[in-house]
């Protein structure tokens, strides 16, 4: 008879699996199968793992491995809202709005990712996702295929993520089925899933790639996944000697001590088998979207150090200096002039948010109990009981975004020519389906996420104080 083991030895079991470890199981899974796929990204990986590695044992980054962002491109909004509830299991929640139409590109697009500090430290995964713009539908060609096209996900997958939402989580073998069943949605497939007619007049409309990309085939695929590194000009010089060819330039801010937003770079589209099955025969041709890219982030920006940093890239890109290598120096400049390379400069001028904490001084201070009533934030931190930090970029920029799709969609757009990613007219409309078709009141504004940041943790550290806010 099996011995009865006493109640005091069974471990406590959570009923649910935490968001952050389902996201962190997701984005393993999404890069396991890219390795599958695009066999570059793996070299990729290996060349970040060696930059990471040469730099020990200063790198923050825990697993240079595992990516911290991907792309997908959705056709309806009811895929969007469906994979806002998946992605909402995992802890993931839609923060900003861009639009890609002023580079010629008819999508927008949101950013789902964890809000926490918390959570980004468990896991940072976020993913971009895309879907056509309401404007597409105006063609006759397009709403034909919209209205053809069957769902992402499947009722299983739609009805784990309803008992989550009910039930305020799922058990593990839910939620790893879960997870493994919505990275299986997005597998590539290179079969074309419509018509020789259909696919033939996909290409004669404008912005084709892009549409072929979204339309033609049966399921939206992983556009690209991207790891983290903490030196991304090692990265970009390394990639030839390891087999890739890289884009010309690092998009974003440019090098320096005090790295700020994001700063980008990816290997070119690779060329991929697609068939085309008609009736009996089958015929092969190219597909070229998916790539790779590496990310290093830097301080997030408030909303005056953002629209400086705007500014910034549309006088650098009338004047031509994004365009090439070679006017690197001037671009810097430009930069620094606008940003001090200096943390406390940027801070004094409020140009990053900051995070608060409690040093070791004030931790011991706090819990000595006698604190001086009527001391003031300014005193605390000259006095080395509170320092703060810089909070990291958790979001995209829209213009780099642009850039990207530019330059692996055979250049179609008009990115790099008028250098204004704002937003259109027309887009306060499409917003707002986007907005309604998002389970929970829509896009968080991501100024708002640091602020709300920035602000716990200051009123965190005035409260162990006795400081009044
Ligand atoms: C998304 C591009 C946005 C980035 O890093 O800016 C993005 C896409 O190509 O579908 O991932
Ligand atoms: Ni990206």
């Amino acid at each position: 008879m099996a011995a009865v083991r006493p109640l005091a030895s069974v471990e406590p079991v959570a009923r649910h699996m935490a968001p952050s470890y389902l996201r962190h199981v997701f984005a393993q899974g999404l890069s396991e199968m890219y390795s599958r796929e695009v066999p570059q990204y793996t070299k990729l990986q290996k060349l970040v793992r060696r930059v990471s590695d040469a730099s020990r044992p200063e790198s923050r980054i825990a697993d240079p491995l595992v990516p911290r962002h991907g792309a997908i491109r959705l056709a309806s909004l009811s895929d969007f809202r469906d994979t806002a509830r998946v992605l909402g299991v995992m802890g993931m929640r839609p923060v900003g709005y861009y639009d890609l139409s002023p580079a010629g590109l008819p999508i927008h697009a949101t950013a789902f990712r964890p809000l926490s500090p918390d959570d980004l430290a468990v896991s940072p995964m976020r993913l971009f996702v895309s879907v056509l713009r309401p404007e597409v539908h105006q063609s006759p060609v397009i709403a034909a295929l919209l209205a053809e096209r069957r769902p992402l996900f499947s009722q299983r997958i739609l009805s784990l993520v309803q008992r989550a939402e009910e039930e305020g989580g799922l058990s593990e073998p839910e939620g790893l089925e879960l997870v493994d069943a919505a990275r299986a949605a997005l597998v590539w497939d290179g079969q074309i899933g419509i018509a020789k007619e259909a696919f033939d007049a996909l290409r004669a409309e404008k912005a084709s790639s892009l549409l072929v990309d979204i339309l033609a085939f049966r399921n939206p695929h992983i556009n690209h996944l991207t790891p983290a590194t903490e030196d991304i000009d090692a990265v970009q010089e390394g990639m030839p000697s390891a087999g890739l060819a890289p884009k010309e330039r690092v998009e974003g801010p440019p090098r320096r001590k005090c790295p700020l937003l994001l700063r980008q770079t990816s290997f070119l589209a690779v060329e991929e088998k697609i068939s085309f099955r008609d009736g009996e025969s089958t015929s092969h041709g190219t597909h070229t979207a998916r790539f790779g890219e590496v990310e290093q982030r830097g301080a997030a920006l408030t909303r005056k150090g953002r629209h400086r940093y705007d500014e910034i890239i549309r006088t650098a890109t009338e004047m031509g200096l994004l365009k090439s290598r070679k006017s690197e120096e001037e671009y810097r400049r430009l930069f620094n002039d606008a940003f001090p390379d200096d943390w406390q400069a940027l801070k004094n001028q409020k140009l990053v948010w900051a995070n608060y904490s409690l040093t070791e001084e004030g931790k011991r201070y706090a819990a000595g109990g006698n604190i001086v009533a009527g001391m003031t934030l300014g005193q605390a931190l000259w006095d080395g009981l509170v320092s703060w930090q810089p909070i990291q970029y958790e979001d995209f920029l829209p213009f780099s975004a642009a850039g990207i799709f530019q330059s692996n969609l055979g250049n179609e757009g008009t990115a790099g020519g008028k250098g204004d990613a704002r937003a259109p007219e027309n887009s306060v409309d499409a917003k707002e389906l986007m907005r309604r078709a998002l389970p929970g009141g829509g896009m968080l504004d991501e100024m708002e996420v640091y602020a709300r940041q920035q602000f716990q943790s200051l009123r965190a550290c005035c409260k162990a104080l006795c400081i009044s806010l």
